[in-house]
Formats: C-alpha cells, sequence, structure tokens
C-alpha cells in the first residue's frame, strides 16, 4: 500500500520548451521546476510532461496519431519517440541533479492504444516505484495502437487515466498561463481569469476556452480540459498553475493558496 495518496504533476509541453523554435528545450525552467519539486519534498509524486516542439511537429509532420497507413511513417513513428527520450532525457538530468530520486517510465514500453485511447497499461513498475518514495516519470508519447497501428497520447491522457486508476488525492497542471479564462488570455486583452469552477461551470465555458496551442496534435488546452473531466468527475481536484512563474508549481504541489484555476467537481 501507498502511505499517502498520489499527487499527480502534469509539466506541459509549452512550458518546457519553446514552441516557436524546433527541438528548443527550456533548460533554466526545467532545471527551476526540478528545484521547485525538490523543495516540495513529496515521495508521493508522479510527473508527466508533454511534447512541446519536441514531439508535435515530428507527429504531426509524419500524421502519427492518425496511425499507420504508410511504410515512410514508420520512421516517423520511430523518430518522434526518439525525440521525446531527448526531452524526458533532459527533464531527467534536471531532477536527478536537484537529487529528486524519480525514474523514467517509457509510454511506449508499458501502455498500448485502441483506437487513439489508453487500452492496455502496465502499472506494476509505476506502483512499485511510488510506494518506495521513487517519482515515475512518463511523457506523451508515439505508442503501439490495437487498431490504428501506432499512435500518439498525449500526457494529459496518462496523467487522467493514471489519475482514475490511482485515485490519486490531486493533480496539478503546470501550464503557460495563469490558469482558465473566460477568453483566449493570447489573443484577448482583460481576459477574466476563473479562480475556481465546478464541472457545470466549466462545462459551460469550455467553448471560450482559449486554443492558443492549435499546433498540438494532441488538441491544446480544449484537449487538457475535456481530457481532465473524467478525472473531476471522480473527485480529483484539478488545479492550473503558471509553471513559468516561480514558486506556483511549488505551491500548488504543497496544496497552498496559490494564483491559478481550480477545478472540482462541485
Ligand atoms: O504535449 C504529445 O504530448 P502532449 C507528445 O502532452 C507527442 O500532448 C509525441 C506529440
Amino acid at each position: 500500500m501507498m502511505n499517502q495518496k498520489t499527487i499527480i504533476l502534469k509539466i506541459g509541453g509549452s512550458v518546457i520548451t519553446d514552441k516557436n523554435g524546433e527541438l528548443e528545450a527550456k533548460t533554466e525552467i526545467i532545471n527551476r521546476l526540478a528545484e521547485e519539486i525538490k523543495k516540495a519534498n513529496l515521495d508521493n509524486l508522479l510527473i508527466v510532461h508533454g511534447g512541446g516542439s519536441f514531439g508535435h511537429p515530428m507527429a504531426k509532420k509524419y500524421a502519427i496519431k492518425e496511425g499507420l497507413k504508410q511504410e515512410e511513417q514508420k520512421i516517423g513513428f520511430a523518430e518522434t519517440h526518439h525525440i521525446m527520450t531527448v526531452l524526458n532525457g533532459l527533464v531527467m538530468d534536471a531532477l536527478i541533479w536537484h537529487n529528486v530520486p524519480a525514474l523514467s517510465v517509457t509510454p511506449s514500453s508499458c501502455i498500448i492504444a485502441k483506437n487513439g485511447r489508453i487500452h492496455l497499461f502496465e502499472e506494476n513498475i509505476l506502483r512499485k516505484l511510488l510506494k518506495m518514495g521513487i517519482a515515475p516519470v512518463l511523457y506523451g508519447d508515439t505508442i503501439l495502437d490495437d487498431q490504428l497501428g501506432f499512435t500518439v497520447i498525449s500526457g494529459d491522457q496518462i496523467a487522467s487515466h493514471l489519475a482514475n486508476k490511482f485515485g490519486v488525492s490531486r493533480i496539478v497542471m503546470g501550464v503557460d498561463v495563469d490558469g482558465l479564462f473566460d477568453s483566449d488570455p493570447k489573443d484577448t486583452k482583460n481576459p477574466k481569469l476563473y479562480d475556481q469552477l465546478n464541472l457545470e461551470e466549466l462545462e459551460s465555458i469550455k467553448n471560450n476556452i482559449g486554443t492558443s496551442t492549435s499546433s498540438d496534435v494532441t488538441g491544446g488546452m480544449i484537449g487538457k480540459v475535456n481530457e481532465l473531466i473524467s478525472a473531476i468527475e471522480q473527485g480529483i481536484p484539478v488545479s492550473i498553475v503558471n509553471a513559468n512563474k516561480r514558486n506556483r508549481v511549488y505551491k500548488a504541489l504543497i496544496g497552498a493558496k496559490v494564483e491559478g484555476t481550480i477545478l472540482k467537481k462541485e
């Protein structure tokens, strides 16, 4: 048995990479987040990160999410996975450098999808690591799919799936904006930040949520919210905070009051 309920931290790809560039990691931010994770000192943490300018452009170029249709996509499948291991390596470097006991768990080696949704997940390793106080680190990845041949799954889908399976206490989403706004904060002047939304409210404002990360093959902010709904329905609260701003992830991890949006069932 795990001592305390697990907390999931999902770090957005747009936080740890420059989405305007190609294969540009933001190593200073990765290091600062590793420092905040160390400072939070949790022995029940599971970390998931996104793909940003590493995974998405390549997944798009080879249409990996849509599945295997042509021979030429196979190298794209392999390359997209590989480039995600490179980004993951940078995250792991920072975590280990900051003395966080963390172990990379490769999604393509423990998950099989069916029509783009997680179908089989070998979770024993994650459970054992968590029991030992070692943080498993997963990421959005290219994985095999029983129907499509292969596909892409987002870190959000992994986070939400594990939240439901493990009955976690909460999910912290580190993104590149202050939380959920009534309009796209990257395109609008004076957007209003929601500090708390219940499921009903979330459903009613969903269409106004910004699509500024539409270069994502996995759906940007709307995709994120849609993935999280099943976890919120299970009563798992989700805090969305700006990971670009110092100590917001730290505060959310330790459960302190912090600027951002909390999504709750009621
Ligand atoms: O950034 C997608 O993960 P996400 C990963 O969490 C790839 O949506 C391979 C594009």
